[in-house]
């Protein structure tokens, strides 16, 4: 059968909701749950032509992340085991939008002429899915579409994002990649990184957002124990996904998550998202309900500081010029800015909202440390650096702890599991608590809200999302309102994941904070 009649054929369980308008945004697609079963099926086969067209592995992760229960979505996985080239996310809209089965099998029959793309060949797609009840009937879409190019899909059933993500850059270079494997590489070097220390000596208590870092991590805890790690794990899945609970809560709304209650101020703690790709550290404050947050800007100041302490141990001159880069996006909070500057001594980026951009400016460096203020982020060695360090790793321990790192914290992708072993590791190395962490610096009051407008692609940014571009008169009228407001600053954009504008401010004192928000919020209205 010609293919472009296969996707016909198969396409007619999958139509587009009428209405319904998928546009590919900061990280891939998301909508309510029921609206997504013909995106699914499109991005089977967008995901399918992927691998044929590079003759590898690409990967489809189910999941709304953070989002409510009831969204889901999908984030789509090139042979790296990075996030999909940004090349073809016009593929993707096209694919997704196309109005009838009779449209869309042209869609495809175009993108198969313009890639230069002869089914069938080798290559496959990895599909997983979060714990959402809806992503089991969106897999079966999703590998619907990938049957139509001719490729058998491998179901993984119920991953991390950061998991697939993992085992599809792993496949790609021929090393395993089963789950099992995935823990055993991190639980192992995470006690490489860790031997001849002192234990932290307290458990660590794990907010899983009653998402699939649950079971993930329930895995791992037990390889993590011998080395002296305790979890404990809370919010396990019988509360509603990220409802009350999760490191998007926690960040949002700065509230002791539900099953925190009882928790003694100063205990260490953590918390991962619904796709357990973001991870904040926090602690109970005295008095009840509020947490001490430990965001991606501070995890960020603490990776690159047990990197700097590694490089600076290197045998000989190996160390001497090493760049070394942290990047952060505008909602970077800016106390951590001016402490990086200050105190680092190494190279700091501002790039647009969405890991596809930070992650692309930390492959320029040796060490590229990025991480979203909202706790998604990882460390990423260059391929030279690492094969320096596998030549030093024989006479050097800072090396071959290096190298440890880099297979503690996902090299494809941020990972709240890396994030903690890695967080851990750094902490236990220093003999720190997370007194000595916060004393790095003092957060400035921020507040972030949510305006809803008619067309929020009206405002369009400019400086890495920092300033207003369009409408005309908006940006003065922001930088009017920030005038005067001690350590002010603010800034406002359209979400790529909800049909909002986030408005961003901080200042002085969270009174500050809150008015400068508030008013720059009824200047988008
Ligand atoms: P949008 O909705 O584009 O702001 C949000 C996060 C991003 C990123 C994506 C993907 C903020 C302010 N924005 O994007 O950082 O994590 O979701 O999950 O946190
Ligand atoms: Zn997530």
């Amino acid at each position: 059968m010609a293919l472009p009649e296969a996707v016909l054929a198969a396409s007619r369980p999958y139509p587009l909701p009428a209405g319904f308008r998928p546009s590919y945004g900061t990280a891939g697609f998301r909508a309510v749950a029921d609206l997504l079963h013909s995106t699914m099926f499109r991005c089977g086969i967008l995901m399918a032509a992927r691998a044929l067209k590079t003759r590898q592995i690409t990967g489809i992760c189910i999941t709304a992340s953070h989002n409510p229960a009831p969204d889901n979505g999908v984030k789509l996985v090139e042979p790296s085991g990075e996030m999909l080239c940004q090349e073809w996310e016009a593929y993707a809209n096209e694919l997704a939008n196309a109005g009838s089965d009779a449209e869309l099998a042209a869609a495809v029959e175009g993108l198969l002429g313009r890639e230069g793309i002869a089914a069938p060949g080798p290559g496959t797609v990895l599909i997983a899915h979060d714990t959402r009840p809806s992503g089991p009937g969106l897999a079966a879409a999703a590998a619907a579409g990938v049957r139509c190019l001719g490729l058998e899909p491998e179901m993984c059933g119920l991953l991390t994002t950061p998991q697939l993500h993992w085992m599809v850059m792993r496949r790609n270079r021929g090393k395993a990649a089963g789950e099992a494997d995935y823990y055993a590489a991190l639980a192992g070097a995470y006690a490489q990184l860790v031997a001849g220390t002192q234990p932290l000596g307290q458990t660590l208590y794990v907010d899983c957002a009653n998402g699939v870092g649950a079971p993930k991590l329930a895995a791992l805890a037990g390889q993590l124990a011998p080395a002296g790690l305790t979890l404990e794990l809370r919010n396990t899945g019988d509360g509603v996904l990220n409802g009350g609970c999760g490191s998007d809560f926690l960040q949002k709304d700065r509230q002791l998550p539900s099953q925190f209650e009882g928790v003694a101020p100063g205990t260490r703690c953590c918390a991962v998202d619904g796709d357990a790709d973001r991870l904040m550290y926090f602690t109970p404050l005295e008095g009840g309900g509020k947490a001490l947050l430990f965001d991606g800007d501070r995890i960020a100041v603490l990776a690159a500081m047990l990197v700097k302490d590694l490089i600076s141990a290197l045998p000989g001159g190996a160390g001497a010029d090493v760049r070394v880069g942290i990047i952060q996006t505008a909602y970077a909070n800016g106390a951590a800015s001016d402490y990086i500057r200050d105190n680092l001594g190494c190279g700091v980026e501002v790039t647009p909202t969405g890991v596809k951009y930070l992650h692309e400016a930390a492959h320029r460096y040796d060490v590229g440390v990025y991480f979203e203020a909202n706790g998604h982020g990882t460390v990423l060695f260059s391929k030279a650096f690492l094969a320096q360090m596998q030549q030093l790793a024989g006479e050097s321990k800072a090396a071959a702890d290096l190298l440890a790192l880099s297979v503690v914290i996902n090299q494809a992708v941020g990972d709240a599991i890396s994030g903690i072993l890695m967080v851990e590791a750094a902490l236990r190395r220093r003999g720190w608590g997370l007194p000595q962490w916060a004393a790095l610096y003092t957060d400035l009051p921020s507040r972030q809200l949510k305006v809803k407008v008619a067309d929020r692609a009206a405002i369009v940014t400019t400086d890495a999302e920092t300033r207003v571009a369009e409408p005309r008169g908006l940006q003065a009228a922001i930088d009017a309102a920030v005038a005067g407001v001690p350590r002010g600053r603010s800034f406002v954009r359209p979400s790529g994941t909800e049909d909002v504008v986030r408005v961003y401010a901080e200042a002085e004192s969270q009174e500050a904070a809150d008015a400068l928000a508030d008013a720059v919020a009824r200047l988008v209205h």
